[in-house]
């Protein structure tokens, strides 16, 4: 039986583990990225399993999105990580040279290679194939320091591209697309295998736009073949030794087969407060519009911005719009300067802002009250620009240029015929923002600074035999990590002090969280299906620990959550039977006995002491999950493996 992409991937960088659907892998990792709202607890994570070097082909480090510096701790933090990176031997790109998936598709990704970055727009590498997973910080220190990723065997999935876009039909429609047909969960438990001869017309950025997006189906992570586009981007990145073609065999065999006709798409647009939540522009043509982002991970490449410059070019932006670009990489900004496309841009009263997240993560320009936000970006969830009632919709650059000029949502067909753009043959090339680490010989003398802010990891808490718990917060489906641990302007700065960002665990759902939690001592959240969607910050599982949160009863849960929560040692449990959700209120008191038992036969019951009622809950803890469990998170299992 022949192979897909990842499953050749997955069986060159197979550790152990047998490659069928549901059993647990473990993958050796070529390459790990960081970012720094992240980064700061993955590299003392690191520091704390004790290992000089990292023992990866290549490990980097990004500064993308605590860029606003408001104060000491997000300067700190980045002084931090880039002393920590030149003394383990990881790559250093300054703050200002660009948002991380971006700077790595230009400057680091291998077709065949595994990448994993605690960031759950990883995949975005997919683009480019490579196999890239997001993960938790932990994951990626012990990935750093040589140890394998463990995923679950995924499905397969293929979607087959046939025709071709139309003018003003992009990948970002391909992406909202193909959310419209699975939903965000559509993809858990999955890899995305992009295909068909429709590929052939899509660049590199564009195919990275499609995989970014993957992550918000809940997809483990999606690819695409490398063929002569690949070699193209690699060749004008400078970097043509490093392409090598992957194809799937043409008798591999997919769990599901999706075809689209990129002929047939029409512009569309993701309404709030969800991904998937998806119809076309037309339908909401003449929705007055107050706010409109372009950038972000999702669509911020060099072939996206000359896009929008052309089609703002002579043009005023409207005046009841506020337009922000935020240009993906250094690359990108001066490639748009250089050729003049920049100043059309500023022309047209566009306000353009640093090469970083930015306003994707709330880090600056929040829409006013109740306001309608057109973006760019993957993530619409509720409340993530800063502004609790903005109502944020996510579209193409086209129809976000579409409504910056008009006021209103406008299908970008209307707007006349879309100039040509030429890409220029080879990329403007300049790595001074990436700092190399330091020589073997010399990293003893290198001195690690570290500022006030950063403050002690939660202790870690081995499971017991016996769990009694008040059940302190019950919510419903698709909770995101945004909801359990808000980031932001405000919140941000603050990712290694987890005590002060415990104050802000869950405020957008029920502001008095924290403070109950603190006083149950020993805790259990109920929630619905798909729980801990969206990013892979492992500060979502963290916070709940220093709060002394110990399981977790869902309906469901995310990947990347579910393998953070064990990671810090606290269980995810499933309903059996998802009926039993109404059973259980907040302010119940929760008894677990058998613990251990449990853990083995893969169910236990979850004891209602205030009803009486007997709920089973179930589990499928490989044996050094169980390990974990028991031992209080990853971090205390490895330091006593080392
Ligand atoms: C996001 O898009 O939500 C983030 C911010 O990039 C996160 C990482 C984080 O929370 O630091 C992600 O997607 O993993
Ligand atoms: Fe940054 Fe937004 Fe991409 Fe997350 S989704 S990495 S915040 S640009």
């Amino acid at each position: 039986m022949g192979l897909t992409i990842a499953q050749k991937i997955i069986k060159a960088h197979l550790i152990s583990g047998e490659m069928q659907v549901g059993n647990e892998i473990a993958l050796r990792i070529d390459q790990t990225l960081t970012q720094d709202a992240t980064g700061t607890m993955a590299y003392l994570e690191f520091e704390a399993m004790g290992i000089d070097r990292v023992r990866t082909e290549r490990s980097v480090a990004y500064i993308d999105h605590n860029t606003l510096q408001s104060g000491f701790e997000n300067a700190d933090d980045h002084r931090y990580i880039q002393s920590v990176t030149k003394k383990h031997g990881i790559y250093f790109s300054r703050p200002g040279n660009g948002i991380c998936h971006q700077v790595h598709l230009e400057r680091f990704g291998i077709p065949g290679k595994t990448l994993i970055g605690s960031d759950s727009h990883t995949p975005t590498g997919g683009g480019i194939g490579m196999l890239a997973f997001g993960a938790g910080g932990l994951d990626v220190a012990v990935a750093m320091g040589g140890g394998a990723y463990y995923i679950t065997m995924p499905k397969m999935i293929k979607v087959n591209l046939t025709g071709k876009l139309r003018p003003f039909v992009t990948a970002k429609d391909v992406s909202l697309e193909i959310l419209r047909i699975l939903s965000v969960k559509g993809g858990v438990g999955s890899i995305i295998e992009w295909g068909g001869e429709g590929i052939a017309s899509l660049s590199v950025p564009e195919r990275a736009t499609i995989t970014n997006m993957g992550t918000e189906l809940g997809a483990t992570t999606s690819i695409f073949p490398s063929d002569e586009v690949t070699r193209a981007f690699l060749k004008a990145e400078g970097r043509e030794a490093d392409y090598t073609p992957l194809a799937s065999d043409p008798d591999a065999v997919y769990d599901r087969v999706i075809d689209i006709d990129l002929s047939a798409l029409k512009p569309l647009i993701a309404c709030p407060h969800m991904p998937d939540n998806v119809v076309t522009v037309e339908s909401l043509k003449g929705t007055k519009v107050d706010q409109v982002c372009i950038g972000s991970c999702t669509n911020s490449s060099l072939l996206d911005l000359l896009k929008v410059a052309a089609l703002l070019k002579g043009k005023t932006v409207d005046p009841r719009v506020s337009l922000s670009i935020s240009p993906g990489s250094r690359q990108v900004l001066t490639m748009l300067a250089d050729c003049g496309a920049l100043s059309d841009i500023l022309a047209s009263g566009a306000r353009v802002l640093e090469c970083a997240c930015g306003p994707c993560i709330g880090m600056g320009f929040s829409p006013n009250s109740e306001s309608v936000s057109l973006r760019t970006f993957n993530r619409n969830f509720e409340g993530r620009s800063g502004t609790k009632d903005a109502k944020v919709y996510l579209v193409s650059p086209e129809t976000a240029v579409a409504a910056a000029l008009t006021g209103e949502i406008t299908d970008p067909i209307l707007l006349g015929e879309m100039p040509a753009i030429t890409m220029p043959e080879a990329f403007k090339v300049d790595d001074s923002a990436i700092l190399a680490p330091a020589q073997p010989e010399e990293a003893a003398e290198v001195e690690v600074l570290r500022g006030p802010n950063i403050k002690k990891f939660p202790e870690s808490r081995p499971q017991k035999d016996c769990l009694s718990a008040e059940l302190v917060l019950k919510v419903g489906d698709n909770i995101t990590t945004d909801h359990i641990m808000p980031a932001g302007a405000k919140i941000l700065p603050y990712r290694s002090n987890i005590p002060y960002l415990s104050k802000f665990c869950f405020a957008v759902c029920d502001e008095s969280f924290a403070e109950r939690a603190l006083a149950a001592g020993e805790s259990i959240i109920v929630g619905g299906t798909n729980y801990g969607q969206g990013s892979s910050r492992e500060h979502a599982a963290l916070v709940p620990l220093y709060l002394g949160v110990r399981a977790v009863v869902a309906k469901g849960f995310a990947r990347i959550h579910a393998a953070n929560l064990i990671n810090a040692g606290i269980m995810p449990l499933t309903f059996q039977n998802a009926n039993d959700y109404d059973k259980l209120g907040q302010g119940d008191k929760l008894s677990i006995s058998g613990v251990w038992e449990g853990m083995d036969t893969g169910v236990m019951t979850l004891l209602n002491e205030a009803t009486g009622e007997r709920i089973p809950v179930t589990c499928s803890f490989t044996n050094r999950q169980k390990d974990i469990l028991k031992a209080g998170g990853l971090l205390a299992y490895t330091r006593s493996n080392i």
